[in-house]
Order: structure tokens, then C-alpha cells, then sequence
């Protein structure tokens, strides 16, 4: 189907109708509209109501807007102060203690906890005292590197209450990725628990922060706070590790939140981009939590009994955002999951929606499209009515996977919500607005306040204003959630998202824009892979198998997959002399999952004689990728190729047994 021939969803009528929900804080597209052309022709007013709206400040804010992209300066709110976890805990424990803030569903469907805001309060207040006991103070990184477990949250919340920017470390990454981003922030404490739990499965994780700083370069960690998950002994370093609940015991239940200027540094969370190493993305106080509060209040549309549930893992932004700091900015009800969408069946979140009466449902396609494939019948039975908002992140997601979500699990009565973002836009910069925009499956729809998109000709670096015609997709004038630099390397930042197209930020991804001004974004244009919604760097695989005794030279690139949108397909040539022994391709697929994380695995590795190389020895990623997809009988020019018979011989390498 092209474009043109995608239907159009118009607003669910029940999500109008007064009896039957919550008016939606945006009710029609006129007033989007409005409200649009507002945020973009008047950002100092837009936002600084917003800002007083839906923030408390300790200190008022001076300015609104400050710096541009040509001088890679934003700011946002300068002269105002405030502290994050005040605004996501302090006010509306005052107001409304019992409010239960963290649904949290363990591993195990019968494992639920409630913490209100109460005793979120008090946690929180405790664990930043025990951070402070531990030398942490105002500007000092700390790492977590933590299961999805409430303690997770209280971390994060209690390194902002103290104004100690901190950097989540997902779970999944090996112990040689959390020791370069613990080396690369500098971190002297580390919070991680015994094991985790996930599937039915123990996972290892004090372990694998005993081997990130055990090998001599993270050796300025100081401490180790250790949560007891599951209480399966776990080896002790005397003097740097203490027990959690050891530290809250002896811990006050009051502590000051520190004032914070807008523009000190709230979190830096690690991203692949496309050399090989991961960049600490720095994100701000107010500008971030504004960005994550008016999103979550307008795209999840977020009303006062609602029970809001994100499945992404803390790990990742979507979990910063739309986990911890949107929803509880708010005073909402996060859900916090702990399993995966099969555990113990397939019927999971349909379980976890009808027991909690989840009203807004966030997850990603690829375990949309993992779940159709497993059929219907797993959704039969629950009661699925509470729901009125569906959300997708991370991936494009193909029409068929979103006309599942919105007729078996929406049952054509919710607003499907695709969302488009990234790390260093802070909060959703693409998406419909429940309420007022109609949808189309496949497409973001339109820009959120204060986002002004625009396609770029790749080349000539000029707006394309035709429909339907792919091109870069970059955003004109800053807004306040977006990143403002790469920790440690300004030079970087500015490389990767201003310079490339002057007075533009550029997001990296592809994108074109229909006659209806709707934007459908293809994935991204540089050497990054998107795995099941995880972003991956091509290099960094490289990189990783380069490192075996055994490589030569190594070409990552990403291949189509049904289930998980792209796969990594890995083509290694051996070092002169060496023998490619019995059982090679799963030694090298190992070591990528040792190096960077499981999530990393390739799909194929493929041992071959050379790579397609220019004359002046630069490896044609294309060719290979044209090659994994089938696309060989359109290879273009291989002439210039230093060996072109190199390329007949990679196609019987990949296609050659089927
Ligand atoms: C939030 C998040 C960002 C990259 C981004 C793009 C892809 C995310 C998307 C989407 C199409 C969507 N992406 N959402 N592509 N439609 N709704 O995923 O952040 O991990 O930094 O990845 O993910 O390619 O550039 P992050």
C-alpha cells in the first residue's frame, strides 16, 4: 500500500463523548492548531505559561528562551530554580499522600506493590540522605545500573533531590559497557541490586558490576549500594559495597531538596550514535522536565484517576521520560513492569491492563508485532475497556502491526498515539494528539508545541516542500526538552546534530511529508541499527569483533526483519593464517553479546575471504546491505569496487543455502 492509499482514523467518538471519559485536554484539531502556531510563533509566551503551569519553581525564571542553534547555547528559564524530585514527589505528597504513585508488577503476576506518594516521599528523602552519606554532593554523577524495580525510581529521584546528575546504565548491557560509561562519567558510586528477575530467569547484575570495576580503570568507585532483590548470596567487597536497606535504616527521613538552576544538569544517559563510542547525552532540569510533563499531559492525556503504564525499561529514555519523570511531574499513577510481554504467557499485558484498569498503554512494535504472530486467542477473555490511549515508540511501526493494536487490543475505540523521538530530544517532538488528530497507520502525524519540522534535501541541505518525497528530517528552532550537549565533548554535539545542516538540529532519521502535512519518518540515515526498538551503533559491533584475536576486519550492517524491524548481519574477514575452526561464527556472535549486552546479538555472521572495498580500500556498506535485504539484482555500479568477483561470492554466502 502507498501512502496515498492508507486510510485516514478519525478521533474515537467515545473518547468525545462527556459520559464516557475524561474531556481530553485538547479536543479538536483547530485547536491544535491554534495551539501549534502559538508554540512555535510564540515560544516565550507558550512555554513560560506552561512552565508556571505545570512546574514548581523555587526561584522564578528571568527568561523564557535563550541562545539558538547556530551557537549551539540553548537555554531554557535561565535565572529560574527548582528541583526535579520536588516537583515529582514533595507537592503531591503534601496534597495527596495516599495517592498511590508506582504500581509496581514483579516478575511474577502475584508480585504487585503499591507505594503511594507518601512513602515515595520518604524513600526517596532517606536514599538521597544515604548518598550524602556516602560523599555524594550537588554535581557529583552517580550510576544505577538496576533491575525494574521500585528502588530503581527512588534512585533516580533521590540523586535529584541532592542535584547529582545520574547515569542509567540498562540492565542488559555487559559489564564492559557499564564500565566504559562509568569511566566516562567518572561515577565514585554505583547503584545496582543482588540479581534481577525477569521471564522466570535470575539475572546476575551485582556480578556484572563486580566485573565492570574490577579491571583496574573504574577504580575511582568509592561505593556500591546493593539492593536485595532476590537474597541469593552475591560476592562482597569490604569497604566499598553496603547493603540498602542497611544505609535506609540508619538513614534520616528528611532532606531538603537542593534548589537546582533550570539549566544544571539533571541526567546524562548514553546513546549510540554512529562512530564507535556511545555519548553521554546531558539533559537539563527544567527545560526536560517540562518537555516530559506537557507531553505526557497532552499525548497520554493524563486525567486525575487514571492509571497510566509504560513498558519500556528505565534503561532508556522512554523510560525517564514516560516512566518516572512525566507521569510523576503530574501527580499520576506510573505502572512500573518488571517481566516481559510472554511471561509467564502470552497473555500478559492484557493481564496486567485488565487488573490495574490501565487507561493509557505504551509499548513498542516490535512487541506489537511479536504478539499478533503468536494469535489472537491470547487476548480472549480479559476485559480490556478501561483503555482509551495506545502508544508506540522506538521504531517505525508498519501498518499491519498498527491495525492490530488499534482492532484487537483498542477494539477500535482508543486513540492510537505513534510517537516519534529520541534520546536527545528529551520527550515526543512527532505524534497525534488523542482527542484532535486523526490517525493514519504507519505515520507520527503531526509535530508537537513548540516542534517545526522540516525535510531537508540530504545533499543540498534545502527544504523540500513537495509531498510524499523522502528526505533528512531536522527541526528548525529549539525547544525546551532538547539536549544541550555531550558530556565532556561540546565539539561532538555540535558535529553530530548542528553543523551537518546549519541552523538546523538534525535527527538523523529519513522521513517525507504527505499532502496532509503528515510526517512518516523511515528509519535512520546514518550507521545506527534499530533492534527491537534498541538503538545500535554499526562501529561499536565492529569494534567488538574486531577485538577478537581471530578478525581481521569486520562490516556490520542492518538487515529487514519482520519481528524486530532491523537484525544485524556481521561480515568478518580472518587475520592471514588463521583457520577458521569448527564453530567460529558462535564465538564471534558471543563475543559481540560479551562486549556490548545480549540485546546485541547478530542474527548472521558470515566469514568471508575479503569485503567489497573501494580502489582506496573503504568497505561498500551498501552493497552488503543491499545484499542481506535481496535487493542484489540492484547493486548499482560495482565497477569501481577494487575486486568486483568479491561480490558473487558474498551472494553464495548469504543466499547460496537457500
Ligand atoms: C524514544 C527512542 C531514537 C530513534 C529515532 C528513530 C527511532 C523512535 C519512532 C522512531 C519511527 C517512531 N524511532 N520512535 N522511528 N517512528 N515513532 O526510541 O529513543 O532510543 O534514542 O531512538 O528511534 O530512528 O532516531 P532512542
Amino acid at each position: 500500500m502507498t501512502v496515498e492509499q492508507i486510510p485516514s482514523h478519525p478521533v474515537p467518538q467515545r473518547l468525545l463523548d462527556a459520559s464516557k471519559c475524561p474531556k481530553p485536554h485538547v479536543s479538536s484539531i483547530e485547536q491544535y492548531k491554534a495551539m501549534w502556531q502559538e508554540s512555535v510563533d510564540d515560544p516565550e509566551k507558550f512555554f513560560g505559561n506552561l512552565a508556571k503551569e505545570l512546574l514548581s519553581w523555587s526561584k522564578p525564571f528571568d527568561t523564557v528562551k535563550h541562545g539558538s542553534f547556530e551557537n549551539g547555547d540553548i537555554a531554557w528559564f535561565m535565572g529560574g530554580e527548582l528541583n526535579a524530585s520536588y516537583n515529582c514527589v514533595d507537592r503531591h505528597a503534601m496534597k495527596n499522600p495516599d495517592k498511590v504513585a508506582i504500581i509496581h508488577e514483579g516478575d511474577e503476576p502475584d508480585q504487585v506493590r503499591k507505594i503511594t506518594y507518601g512513602e515515595l516521599l520518604r524513600d526517596v528523602s532517606k536514599m538521597a540522605n544515604v548518598l550524602k552519606s556516602r560523599g555524594v554532593r550537588k554535581g557529583d554523577n552517580v550510576a544505577i545500573y538496576m533491575p525494574m524495580i521500585p528502588e530503581a525510581i527512588v534512585a533516580i529521584l533521590a540523586c535529584t533531590r541532592i542535584g547529582a546528575p545520574h547515569s542509567v546504565v540498562f540492565a542488559g548491557f555487559s559489564a564492559e559497557s557499564l564500565r566504559d560509561r562509568v569511566v566516562d562519567c567518572s561515577a565514585r558510586v554505583v547503584i545496582t541490586s543482588d540479581e534481577g528477575r525477569r521471564g522466570g530467569k535470575n539475572i546476575a547484575t551485582k556480578r556484572i558490576v563486580d566485573d565492570a570495576l574490577g579491571k583496574g580503570q573504574a577504580n575511582q568507585v568509592e561505593s556500591v549500594i546493593v539492593f536485595k532483590r532476590t537474597g541469593t548470596p552475591v560476592p562482597w567487597v569490604e569497604d566499598r559495597d553496603v547493603w540498602w536497606h542497611d544505609e535506609m535504616a540508619k538513614a534520616r527521613s528528611v532532606c531538603a531538596p537542593e534548589p537546582m538552576n533550570a539549566e544544571d544538569p539533571l541526567f546524562l544517559l548514553y546513546t549510540s550514535g554512529s562512530t564507535g563510542t556511545p555519548k553521554g547525552i546531558l539533559h537539563t532540569t527544567g527545560g526536560y522536565l517540562l518537555g516530559a510533563a506537557t507531553t505526557v499531559k497532552y499525548i497520554f492525556d493524563v486525567h486525575p484517576n487514571d492509571v497510566y503504564a509504560c513498558m519500556a525499561d528505565i534503561g532508556w529514555v522512554t523510560g525517564h521520560s514516560y516512566i518516572v519523570y512525566g507521569p510523576l511531574t503530574l501527580g499520576a499513577t506510573t505502572v512500573l513492569f518488571e517481566s516481559t510481554p510472554t511471561y509467564p504467557n502470552p497473555s500478559r499485558f492484557w493481564d496486567l491492563i485488565q487488573k490495574h484498569k490501565i487507561t493509557q498503554f505504551y509499548t513498542a512494535p516490535t512487541a506489537i508485532r511479536a504478539l499478533r504472530r503468536l494469535g489472537d486467542q491470547w487476548l480472549d477473555g480479559y476485559d480490556l475497556s478501561s483503555l482509551r490511549i495506545l502508544g508506540s515508540v522506538g521504531e517505525p511501526i508498519n501498518p499491519e502491526a498498527w491495525n492490530w493494536y488499534n482492532e484487537k487490543v483498542g477494539k477500535n475505540q482508543c486513540a492510537i498515539v505513534d510517537t516519534y523521538w529520541q534520546t536527545e530530544t528529551g520527550s515526543i517532538i512527532v505524534s497525534p494528539l488523542p482527542g484532535a488528530i486523526a490517525t493514519k497507520a504507519g505515520s507520527a502525524t503531526l509535530p508537537f508545541f513548540g516542534v517545526k519540522p522540516m525535510i531537508l534535501d540530504p545533499t543540498t541541505g534545502k527544504e523540500i516542500t513537495e509531498p510524499d518525497v523522502t528526505g533528512v528530517l531536522a527541526i528548525s528552532q529549539p525547544w525546551p526538552s532538547m539536549a544541550r550537549t555531550v558530556y565532556n565533548n561540546h565539539t561532538r554535539f555540535l558535529d553530530t546534530y548542528l553543523n551537518p545542516y546549519p541552523g538546523f538540529y538534525f535527527t538523523g532519521d529519513g522521513a517525507s511529508r504527505d499532502a496532509d502535512g503528515y510526517l512518516w519518518v523511515r528509519g535512520r540515515v546514518d550507521d545506527v541499527i534499530n533492534v527491537s526498538g534498541h538503538r545500535l551503533s554499526t562501529a561499536e559491533i565492529e569494534s567488538a569483533l574486531v577485538n577478537h584475536e581471530t578478525v581481521a576486519e569486520a562490516a556490520v550492517v542492518g538487515g529487514n526483519d519482520d519481528l524486530t524491524g532491523q537484525c544485524i548481519h556481521a561480515f568478518v574477514s580472518l587475520k592471514p593464517h588463521v583457520e577458521a575452526g569448527e564453530g567460529l561464527e558462535k564465538e564471534l556472535t558471543l563475543q559481540v553479546r560479551k562486549i556490548i549486552g545480549p540485546f546485541a546479538t547478530p542474527k548472521r555472521v558470515y566469514l568471508i575471504s575479503d569485503h567489497p572495498k573501494t580502489r582506496s580500500g573503504k568497505i561498500m556498506r551498501r552493497i552488503l546491505r543491499k545484499i542481506v535485504n535481496g535487493e542484489q539484482d540492484s547493486l548499482g555500479d560495482i565497477s569501481t569496487l577494487a575486486d568486483p568477483s568479491i561480490v558473487e561470492q558474498l551472494i553464495q554466502k548469504v543466499h547460496g543455502d537457500n
